[in-house]
This record gives C-alpha cells, structure tokens and sequence, in this order.
C-alpha cells in the first residue's frame, strides 16, 4: 500500500510490529529530533504508549514540515491524515500490541477503532480482542442514589450504541459535532480527530471505511454529566453507499442511527437492510447554513418526521442531537455488549480479530482454569498449594537465619541448624503437595507455542480480573476513604489491606507457585520426570519479560524474592539476548498511591498495574530494549524497570512485619539500582518527612556494602502548575532536609564518614528535582544516560 511505504510501514504490513520493538528505545528517544516521515509511526507510537494526549498531533509537525517546504497545491499529498496513521499503525501491530495501543487510547479519551478497513484484502475486522483490555469506572443513574461507581470491562457492558454515518459530501464535520456532543460543558475533548484539528484538508486514503468507537460514561455529578447512562457512539468514516457491509453492521447492532446527509438527496434505501435501529436524518441545506434532524419511519415506508426544525448554528444542532440521544436513552433501548456484536460481525461478513486458531485455543486454556475457581481465597488455599503458610514460613526462617533475632542465648550454629531442618521440613511439605491440576493447566499454557502463551497469559490475566474486580473495587475504596478520613484507624486500615490481599488473584499468584515448584524440583535426581517438566520455564518466563510482561521481584505477601528463581529467569534472560545484557536498573520509591506505576507507565510506556487505593504490592520488573545504535552511549543493552508497592510510614508501629517491611523494600530498590526515582507528593509534609526518612536510611546502609552510589531524582507530583520560584524554595527545602536527615542516619548506623547526601547518591539539586508527571522521558533519558 503507498501510504505504508511513505511511512516506511511497508515491511511490517507482513513481519508484524511488536510492543517490545514499539518501546525500544532508539536514538530518536534521546536525540530529540524533529520527526520525519519515516519516523512518523515509531515517534506516534511512542507518545501513545506514554499516554501522551497530543500523540495524534505529531501527523501535525510533520504536514507544517512538508507544507513548508513544498509548492503550494501538492503539499497536502506529502502529508499523511491522522486516521490514515492510525489505520496504518494498527494494519501493521500484532494482536498483543493493538491491545496495549487500544488501551492507552482508552486511557487518552480517544475513539478507538472498531471496524478496521484492509483496502488490499478488501476485508472489514472488528477489533474486539483489541477492545478486551479496556476496564473504565462510571457512575450510571441506576446507582445515583449511593453515588457509586462501577467498575466495567467495557467490551462486556451492556451498554446502547448510536451510530454516525454520512451519505454523500458533507460540508461541516460530522466528527467536530460529535466531539461536542461527547464532551462535557466546561471541558472541551476532542475524541475523532476532526478536520480543523490537525490535518487541515488532507485527503484520507486508508482509513475510508473505518469504524470507531467511544463510550460516554459519566461521573455521576449531575451538573457536568451529558448522559447520565452509558452510551457507546460509532462513527463511520466514509459514505454509507460506498461501505455498506459496515453501515449494514451498524444498523444490526444500534439502537439508533443518525445519517448525516444532503437536504437535496435521495437517502440510501434502507428496505434490503435488517434494521434494528431507531433511524434519524440530520440534513443540511445545500449552502449548509441550516440544519434539520428527523425521524425515519423504516417500516412500511420510509415517511419522515421532523424532530427539530432548522437550527442554524452547530451549536443549536449539537443541543438537539443531545436531547434527541439522551430521550432515546431513557426510553429504554435496546442494549447490547460489543461481544455479543460480534455475531452480527460474522453474519455481515466482517473478520473478528480473536477468531483465529491462537487465540481461541489460548481461551479455552485459560478458561479451563478460571472456570475451577469459585472463590478467589479458597482457590489459593486449595489449589495454589506452595504459598500461603508454608511460603511464609519458609520465608520467615530464610531471613531468620541472617538475623537470628528468635536465637535468644543459644548456640548460633545450634540455632541455624534447627532453622535449617524445619526449612527441609517444609520443602518436603512442598513436595508432598506437589501441583494441583489448574496448576498443571498452568504450566501447559506457558510452555505451549510462543505465539499462544502471549494470548494465554493476557486470556488468564483479564478472566482472572473479572472474577476479582467487583471485590477488590469496593475494598480500594474503603481503603482509600478511611486513610483520608481516618488515618488514626491503624487497626481497620491494616485489615482492608489484608482483606485486598486474599481477594487479589493475578498472573503472579501462579508464577509465584511456578518458583517454587522450581526450587524443589531442582533438588530432586536429573532424571526425575517432575524436575524436567520444570527445567525449561526460566527460559520461558525470560521470553515472556522480553515480550513486555511484567514480573514479580519481590513477593508482597510472604515478603521474599524467590531467588533460585530470579536468579536462573535472569541467567536464561542473558542466554536469549546472546549474553548482550547488560542492564541498567531504574527503580521507583514513594509513599502509597501518590502515582509511582503511572509515572512509570508514562515514563516508558509500560504497562504496571495502577489503581486507587493500594495497588502495587511487592515489586515487579518490565524490561525495555535498548537499540542497537544508541547502546554504547548509553552504556547498556537493556532498562530493567523496577516499580514497587508504596512505603507505608502510617502503619509503621503496627506488627512487626509491617514495620520492617518498608526498610525491606526500600532496601531492595536502593540496593539494585543505577538511578531511583523517589515519587513525592506534595499533599502531606509529614508523609514526605517519613518516606524520605526511610529511603535515606537505606542509602546509608547500601553505602555500607561499598554499592556505587545511585542516581537519585525527585519527582513531585500533583503540583505542574506550582510556579518558579515556590518550586525553587522546595528544591532548597528538600535539600536541606536531606542533609539534616543524613546527618542523623549516618549517627544512628554509625557510619561518620557519611556528612553529606553527596556521599550516598548522586544528586544535584538544579537536576534532579522534577515537577508533576509533564516531564517527558525524552529529556529525562538525554539528561541522565547520555550526559
Ligand atoms: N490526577 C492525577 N491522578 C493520578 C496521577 N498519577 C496517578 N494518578 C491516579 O492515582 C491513582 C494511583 O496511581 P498509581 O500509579 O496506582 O499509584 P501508586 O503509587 O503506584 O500506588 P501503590 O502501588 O498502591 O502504592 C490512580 O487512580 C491514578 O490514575 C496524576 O499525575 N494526576
Ligand atoms: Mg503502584
């Protein structure tokens, strides 16, 4: 296809893009160079994947660019439409990638494609494995009397849909008005991109046909709210007569439909079409200085009613197509979940992008699993056998046999003796537990065919999700509202965070298993048919971090790193990147829930998990490439990113677990890192005070072990618009608490060569202070890899 081949997407219309490819880091990260044609796709994929919201705006330098430089008249051909772009980029994904692109989309506000045009195969697809990732919290009127939210993975609602389409050449822009109609009163959103937006005429090539999406959900404050229900709006990218397969579709599947046409033409015949659809015409004068929106009787005949006489400005229009859809809304509509849409797909002709062989095997996999568990606690208990307490003990007498703190005044080596036996003791209990049957499904999944354990694992990720998220929603909640309201309930807070705990059931939970079921079968002989079955899945669980998931360092619950386990994922890691794996190792540290997985999701264009309330328990690591032109300058062939579970300085004289914990993990950032990112917010003095107090603690005891001093940045959140000089006086203030904190931790560990916070890290106050979450990691990587 030409435009492919002018974006230099050729190649991948074949050869798939991929998300570890996408977020590579090349010299175009840290030269910060204007973008050009060719670079066009990787620098829009990019800002996407860091959420940024002006991602569709890089189309936009580059047609100034070519406008500029061309004669006038051919200039819009050297430019590229930003649906085009879109278009193109998604022909060109694979199917992990255009998940993780639609979710960032989602994330932005922006619509998403939904029926996706291929002008060479002339097929149609709907994109519904794409659209699975995408779980967004509203409030509907059906809970407008607790004030609730809910908390939907949006491609199962059951939610209406209102299709857009237009009939011939339209002359003003029916994406503009929707737009309007989508966003709220004070806060203008543009979620199609339109034709003033960014690329001024530019004639669309690929993207004729497309179909988008967007939902409206509100926030439940009637004063902002344009719908108090759901609504999912499509809007067809082209003329209905020419794309009928897809207007055909839309009729099947909405309650209503608005046919944008010409006062003077004739409507398409919609007599052959099965139409569900309450069908509205908004016609235009032929000067377009007037519009009229009427209903259409479908059946017997194609009589029309006029619902609104002519309006003259888009404004007026966009108020009568409000109050049209929100009356429609409260009739009752028909209402229906993109799944269930995706019959109506089939029988249209139209592709579904899961109906393929991978994908629907990696299901059923997945789904043999989720479908034993009935509740989340009892499903660990009883099928996730090596966790629990016997992980926990093992993990308490590991660190106990450092510490010694139980030795009272018995003989040490007596006493590590007696540790060593109940550890075997345990790992035999391990052993006789062996592995339950999901378990077994498990491990069959990850190892089957490397295409398919992607799709398995995001398969078993989002059921597993499902079957939490109504639970865990709630209890995040909870959590969040009693610290803010009464952070004196130690006791309660404490056990919300234990109740979060049981409910949680993710991917880690069975990797965790997957370590330990490791370490004891690698005690057993060579030969033993248990310890083979196990030998190959560090290898496995390396390709995974390479394909950009996530995983577990650190266990959250039993407060331990497997580390046979690590160990060996990161020896295999080495072998599959044929030994080019030096790392570098960022690592974030901050209070709870104060942003520090956005930060990173943002930063990289990573995909750590994020919520209210607590969310991050443990710590986890996501690789990025680096490219193969930009590594001696930046010294490494991979970023090993490290997020964490929040420092909790409130609960620190709870238990005595809890109160190590914080230690623990800040230790363990401090202690792999070539640059920690400490996340503060400015909300809370006192919270700073604390958080800090334990990060400097544990670069004073890191400098112990003759570790090279870390790269430390502060970023402070929640304050981008604070100005200048406030900021200036805070980057002094931190300063000096730093030192004066130093002063006291290096007394108390007794460690007098330490007098200044230079001793510990590398810190500049001028550069290594940051506000909000605005500073780009262009800047970031260029200032502190390469400088
Ligand atoms: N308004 C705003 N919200 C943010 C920002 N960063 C994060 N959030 C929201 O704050 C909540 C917590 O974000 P997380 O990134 O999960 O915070 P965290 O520090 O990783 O939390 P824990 O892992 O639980 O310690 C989420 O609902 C985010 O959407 C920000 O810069 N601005
Ligand atoms: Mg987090």
């Amino acid at each position: 296809m030409e435009v492919l081949s002018k974006i230099g997407l050729d190649d991948h219309y074949e050869n798939k893009l991929t998300l570890s490819t996408v977020l590579e880091i090349d010299r175009n990260d840290i030269s910060g160079k204007k973008t050009e044609m060719e670079s066009l796709p990787g620098a829009f994929l990019k800002k996407l994947m860091m959420a940024n919201a002006n991602a569709r705006s890089v189309c936009l330098a580059s047609s100034d660019a070519d406008n500029s430089s061309s004669d006038a008249g051919s200039d819009s051909y050297n430019a590229i439409n930003p649906l085009d772009l879109t278009t193109a980029v998604f022909l060109c994904s694979d199917a992990l990638l255009q998940q993780a692109l639609v979710q960032k989309m989602s994330l932005c506000q922006f619509a998403i494609p939904f029926l996706l045009p291929d002008h060479e195969t002339r097929e149609i697809t709907m994109m519904l494995w794409s659209m699975r990732g995408i779980v967004r919290k509203f409030s509907p009127s059906y809970h407008a009397f607790t004030k609730s939210f809910v908390e939907e993975r949006l491609v199962l609602s059951q939610v209406p849909l209102v299709s857009f389409v237009r009939q011939g050449k339209s002359n003003f822009s029916k994406s503009l008005i929707l737009n309007k109609l989508l966003s709220n009163p004070k806060q203008h959103h543009d979620t199609f991109c339109h034709r003033n937006m960014t690329c001024c005429d530019i004639p669309r090539r690929i993207s004729d046909g497309l179909v988008e999406i967007a939902w409206y959900l509100p926030c439940g404050n009637r004063n902002v709210d344009r719908f108090t229900d759901p609504v999912a709006v499509a809007n067809l990218r082209g003329d209905i007569r020419v794309f009928d397969k897809q207007f055909s579709f839309l009729c099947q599947t909405s309650a209503a439909v608005y046919i944008f046409c010409d006062d003077t033409q004739n409507i398409k015949m919609l007599e052959g079409i099965d139409m569900k659809a309450e069908v509205f015409l908004v016609t235009t004068s032929s000067q377009g200085k007037f519009f009229t929106l009427k209903k259409m009787a479908t059946k017997p005949s194609l009589k029309t009613t006029t619902v609104s006489q002519k309006k003259r400005s888009e404004e007026d229009l966009v108020k009568v197509l409000q109050t049209s859809v929100a009356t429609m809304l409260e009739t009752c509509p028909s209402k229906i979940s993109v799944e269930n849409m995706a019959k109506s797909a089939r029988r249209s002709g139209i592709l579904v992008d899961e109906d393929g062989e991978e994908c629907q095997s990696a299901r059923k996999n997945a789904g043999k699993i989720t479908r034993t568990i009935t509740t989340v606690a009892e499903f660990k208990s009883k099928q996730l056998l090596s966790q629990g307490s016997v992980w926990k003990g093992l993990s308490w007498l590991e660190k106990e046999s450092y510490r010694l703190r139980k030795a009272g005044r018995q003989n040490v080596e007596h006493y590590r003796s007696y540790l060593k036996t109940q550890e075997k003791e345990l790992r035999r209990k391990q052993e006789r537990l062996g592995k339950s049957p999901p378990m077994a499904d498990f491990l069959h999944g990850v190892v089957t065919s490397e295409a398919q354990r992607s799709h398995f694992l995001r398969w078993l990720e989002m059921d597993l999700e499902n079957l939490s998220r109504q639970d865990l929603s709630g209890l995040r909640d909870q959590y969040t509202d009693l610290r803010r309201k009464s952070p004196q309930a130690k006791e309660r807070i404490a056990e919300i965070d234990m109740n979060i705990s049981d409910c949680c059931l993710g991917l880690e939970h069975f990797f965790r298993e997957c370590g330990q079921l490791y370490k004891y079968t690698s005690y057993l002989p060579e030969y033993s048919q248990q310890r083979k079955v196990m030998e190959h899945l560090p290898a496995h669980c390396a390709q995974m971090l390479l394909d950009g998931f996530p995983v577990e360092l650190f266990d959250g619950d039993a407060s331990n790193i497997p580390m046979k386990w690590i160990t060996d994922v990161l020896a295999e890691l080495h072998d599959v990147m044929h030994s080019k794996s030096n790392v570098k190792v960022v690592t974030i540290l901050g209070a709870e829930n104060v942003g520090k997985s956005t930060l990173l999701n943002t930063m990289f264009g990573l995909r750590f998990s994020v919520g209210g309330g607590r969310c991050t328990r443990g710590a986890y690591l996501q690789l990025i490439g680096v490219g193969e032109d930009v590594r001696n300058e930046l010294g490494c062939d991979c970023l090993m990113v490290i997020d964490t579970e929040g420092l909790k300085p409130h609960q620190m004289n709870q238990d005595d677990d809890s109160h190590e914990r914080d230690k623990d993990v800040a230790t363990l950032a401090v202690g792999l890192s070539d640059v920690v990112i400490v996340n503060i917010s400015e909300d809370s003095a006192a919270e700073i005070k604390d958080v800090l107090e334990i990060v400097v603690q544990a670069f004073v005891r890191m400098h112990d072990t003759g570790k090279i001093r870390p790269v430390c940045h502060f970023v402070h959140t929640h304050k981008s618009d604070v100005p200048t000089r406030e900021r200036k006086e805070r980057e002094t203030q931190l300063s000096a608490q730093l030192e004066q904190m130093i002063a006291t931790a290096s007394g108390a560990e007794r460690k007098h060569k330490i007098t200044k916070i230079s001793d510990v890290i590398e810190y500049d106050p001028d550069a290594n202070n940051w506000c909000g979450n605005t500073d780009t990691q262009t800047t970031w990587l260029h200032l502190h890899f390469t400088g």
